[in-house]
């Protein structure tokens, strides 16, 4: 039985989400016991985070590691290209996602709150994120997805991403261009019939969080 430590507004959680989709598993969800960070909850998964993995009894932490145990649990659909050097710019591409560009977004948190809104580090966070975009759009050739025509592990962490960008500049109005080769990555990549779902949810899930933090 697969088990997901998750929650609806978890970015990670939704990357994990969508790979158990692609891959056509079932799995059940639940909510880390007094949230994550919990003394009860890291008696469960000692990182404290969401998401993680439980399979019959084998807990792993980390989107990244659940999502290499999940492609080799359920081979089909890969979720890695077959050519070496392809799996490792995959491996890549997701980590960039994970290390330099959700985290930049992730800055963004603190200031949606009215109250601890800063300006000036919203605008120096924006002109961050902006390079960090360019350089990514300057590696990439999506056709449509990532690594070729079909999900990869290098896609499932930038569908939540987009909709976090969105509800972002929706609310701060930051200025940033966001590199035309990336602008019809995602239009492809939130159409895909294991993203769109998860996707909507997720926009649905970021709305409600927006609208706490702004009431
Ligand atoms: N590197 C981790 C990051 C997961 C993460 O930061 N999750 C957030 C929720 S979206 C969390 O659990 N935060 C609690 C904490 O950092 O203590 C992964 O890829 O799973």
């Amino acid at each position: 039985m697969l088990l997901l430590y998750d929650l609806p507004i978890s970015s990670y959680g939704c990357k994990t989400r969508i790979l158990l989709r692609h891959k056509g598993v079932e799995w059940t969800r639940r909510a880390p016991p007094d949230g994550y960070g919990s003394q009860a909850y890291c008696k469960i998964v000692p990182t404290g985070t969401i998401p993680a993995l439980d399979h019959d009894g084998f807990i792993i932490a980390e989107s990244e590691a659940i999502a290499e145990y999940l492609n080799e649990l359920v081979p089909t659909p890969a979720m890695l290209p077959a050519d070496m050097r392809n799996r490792a710019a995959a491996r890549a591409l997701s980590r960039i996602h994970d290390g330099r560009i959700e985290p930049v977004l992730r800055s963004f948190f603190g200031h949606l709150a009215p109250a601890t809104r800063n300006t000036a580090f919203i605008d120096e966070n924006a002109t961050l994120l902006q390079i960090r975009l360019n350089r990514l759009a300057s590696m990439i050739a999506p056709a449509p997805f990532l690594t070729g025509s079909d999900l990869s592990l290098a896609d499932c962490g930038f569908a939540p991403s987009f909709a976090i960008l969105h509800c972002l500049q929706k609310h701060l109005a930051f200025s940033l261009d966001l590199p035309a080769v990336l602008a019809k990555y995602e239009i492809a990549l939130s159409a895909h019939p294991s993203v769109q779902d998860e996707h909507a949810a997720y926009v649905a899930a970021l709305d409600e969080w927006a609208a706490a933090k702004l009431a």
